[in-house]
């Protein structure tokens, strides 16, 4: 968004205010855990991929104060704005789960998580020391970002045993604290029978609650009764949720994500205020994909307001996930609010293929580095709509 409104407000018009200096490109973490790509190939310097035209601010905002249009800083800044983007994202909140990070810095644990740059190496490590015995793969009970990578853990997981003539010996358990596998009922289906096809124990409405290191044991809570599950090797995703500094600011709801209106992406009370991606309330999953396409809309809604005429976009709730079966295959699930299938190619993409994979893994890093930190991909809609004109039609959202 940056760069889109550095190209049309003009030079020192924007300013970014972002704490760190390194920048993952996180859908390439799953793709990381199973080795087939390294970390060093999912980060950039932050000076690298922000528009050179804005101002960054290297600083953290502690608080918001939008009745008056400014922020504070870490450092004890305030700045003053006529509009502001929220794309604070979320966070991890590890200390939820007893005993998660310590388990998580110890090397020899056999813990990890793909979530994070710290401990996504560990994934590997884990499926290559692992001799016999029990994999956990754990999904939490609050919203996260990605809700289809605790499972692309699983797959390549299975994958990498059966290639290493482990699968026999091993028991793979997955394990979700919701009540789903999966938020689009068609998607959800295709993907608990290919789980299921692959041998894997599949649990609902479980939730890890505590990692005891010491014992090697996982202990889950459904409703009132605990379990303890032993494991040798353990994929753990962390409850997530909003940062600390936006949940007590005016602008969230009650669960502490940006209150916006759900087509336009404007804030419900405060005009010159948008949000997009994880940190919104958008009734969405949370992905990379549903973010291109929330570009469009921010960047026209926001200029709308700026020259004081009517809203023209209306975000339709699109996301996508390329699930990632193992290693040479992928799904690509997309769909919009009403979680039916919104798919952008004439084929059906609900079947595990290799172009896919190939498309997750080659093409979709150069077209985020290239095009999109750039300010020039608003999602794949245009390739949607031309490969849905002249009679190459697919029924679309389908029942
Ligand atoms: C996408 O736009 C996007 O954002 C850059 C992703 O994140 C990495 C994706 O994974 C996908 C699948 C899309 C959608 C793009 C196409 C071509 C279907």
């Amino acid at each position: 968004m940056a760069a889109k409104f550095t190209s049309s407000l003009g030079k020192g018009q924007v300013t970014i205010v972002e704490p760190t200096d390194t920048h993952y490109y996180q859908p390439m973490f799953t793709l990381i855990g199973g080795g087939m790509k390294t970390l060093s190939q999912s980060r950039r310097p932050m000076k690298q991929v922000l528009p050179s035209g804005a101002e960054w601010v290297k600083d953290k905002i502690v608080s918001f104060d939008p009745d008056n249009n400014r922020v504070r800083t870490q450092e004890g800044k305030q700045i003053e704005y006529e509009y502001m983007i929220v794309a604070s994202g979320v966070q991890m909140y590890y200390e939820r789960v007893k005993g998660l990070l310590e388990a998580l810095d110890d090397p020899d644990s056999g813990v990890s998580t793909n979530y994070s740059p710290h401990y996504v190496e560990k994934t590997l490590k884990n499926l290559q020391r692992f001799q016999q015995g029990n994999a956990l793969y754990t999904f939490p009970n609050t919203p996260i970002k990605c809700g289809g990578a605790p499972m692309k853990a699983v797959l390549i997981g299975d994958e990498y045993l059966r290639k290493h003539g482990k699968r026999d010996v091993a028991k793979l358990t997955y394990c979700t604290g919701m009540g789903a596998f999966f938020p689009s009922p068609f998607y959800a289906e295709k993907i608990q029978n290919i789980l299921l096809g692959r041998g894997v124990e599949l649990h609902k409405n479980k939730t890890l609650v505590e990692v005891d290191r010491a014992g090697k044991e996982a202990v889950f809570q459904s409703g009132d009764t605990t379990e303890r599950i032993r494991y040798d090797i353990m994929h753990v995703t962390p409850p997530m949720g909003p940062v600390p500094e936006l949940a007590t600011s005016p602008l969230v709801d009650q669960t502490g994500y940006v209150t916006v209106d759900k087509a336009t992406l404007q804030h419900v009370k405060y005009s010159n205020v948008f949000a997009m991606g994880d940190c919104s309330n958008l009734p969405t999953s949370k992905t990379a994909a549903a973010v291109a396409a929330q570009c469009k809309i921010v960047y026209d809604n926001l200029g709308a307001v700026m020259t004081h005429k009517a809203l023209p976009q209306l975000y339709n709730g699109y996301t996508s996930c390329p699930l990632v079966t193992g290693y040479s295959k992928c799904l690509l699930a997309e769909f919009d609010y009403t979680l039916k299938p919104l798919e952008t190619f004439p084929l059906d993409q609900s079947k595990e293929r290799s172009i896919m994979f190939q498309l997750k893994k080659e093409i979709m890093p150069l077209l985020y580095w290239q095009l999109m930190l750039r300010g020039y991909w608003n999602g794949p809609g245009v390739f949607r709509n031309m490969f849905h004109l002249g009679g190459i039609m697919k029924q679309q959202n389908r029942e």
